[in-house]
């Protein structure tokens, strides 16, 4: 084989590995289910617990897929979310039961994956990929007391950094008669260039943007750790692992913003 020859095949070979690698890549992110839409609204959804009209507009979603501790009771958590947008958030409400509202450990950053959380998987720009100690994505723990809570990049020590980002998000529930909580949530979209304390603003949303979402509700009742952790999406095992979500955003679902 000459010199020419070889550089030919050599180049072929390396085309059709990139060709497997792309389409590899986009099977793997086509393949999350389920995908979801959010519809555009005029006036801002006014964050109290209490359901507004306008969320009459959108679908609700369960949250039915077990990611730890297995499916609970419908007596010990059943839940379902919708969601909405217009240029400044992402809204969402939560409609939930639990049997125990519990959230055991003031510190917020302290252990906050053990209490009762609403937990929002977010990327921007739907990229996918390794998010943990990065902006790529964020997977945001928000506390019965409102405050959200994700890992920071690593400092100089190695030392894992958690950090409220109660700027975020804003978010009220409340308990309503009928026993089923009403949590919702405006929330700013943040993109990967996002660090803390330099001024980084949202980005402003739009029609026909593609994000990666993904809701989960970590459920304890009273135990050391977290029950039940409940999510939107089914979550295919790495390693027998499906707790991946707050490390890789490969397997949030696709959440595309269309119009009214
Ligand atoms: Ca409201
Ligand atoms: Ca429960
Ligand atoms: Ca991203
Ligand atoms: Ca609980």
């Amino acid at each position: 084989m000459t010199f020419l020859s070889k550089l030919k095949v050599s180049a072929k070979v390396i085309a059709t590995c990139s060709l497997f690698a792309a389409t590899y890549l986009t099977a793997a992110n086509d393949a999350v289910t389920p995908s979801f839409v959010a519809h555009h609204i005029d006036t801002a959804i006014v964050i109290d617990g209490e359901l507004d009209k306008q969320w009459d507009k959108a679908t609700w979603h369960n949250l039915d897929q077990p990611i730890l501790g297995g499916m609970p009771d419908k007596s010990d958590f059943n839940g379902r979310f919708k969601l909405l947008w217009d240029k400044d958030a992402l809204y969402l409400v939560a409609e939930f039961e639990d049997d125990v509202l519990i959230d055991k450990i003031a510190d917020p950053l302290e252990f906050y994956w053990d209490d009762d959380t609403l937990e929002v998987f977010l990327d921007e720009d739907a990229s996918g990929g390794e998010h943990q100690f990065n902006y790529n994505a964020f997977a945001y723990h928000v506390a019965l007391d409102n405050q959200a809570v994700d890992i920071g990049e690593k400092d100089s020590s190695g030392k894992t950094p958690f950090l409220t980002l109660n700027d975020h998000i804003k978010s009220r529930w409340m308990r309503h008669q009928n026993g089923k909580v009403i949590w919702e949530m405006a929330i700013s979209v943040y993109d990967d260039s996002f660090k803390p304390n330099i001024g980084k603003q949202p980005v402003t949303l739009h029609q026909g943007k593609v994000l990666g979402f993904m809701l989960a509700y970590c459920d304890n009742d009273g135990s050391k750790t977290r029950e039940h952790f409940i999510g939107s999406t089914k979550v295919e095992p790495i390693n027998g692992d499906t707790n991946l979500g707050y490390r890789l955003a490969d397997v949030f679902s696709k959440l595309t913003l269309i119009g009214d």
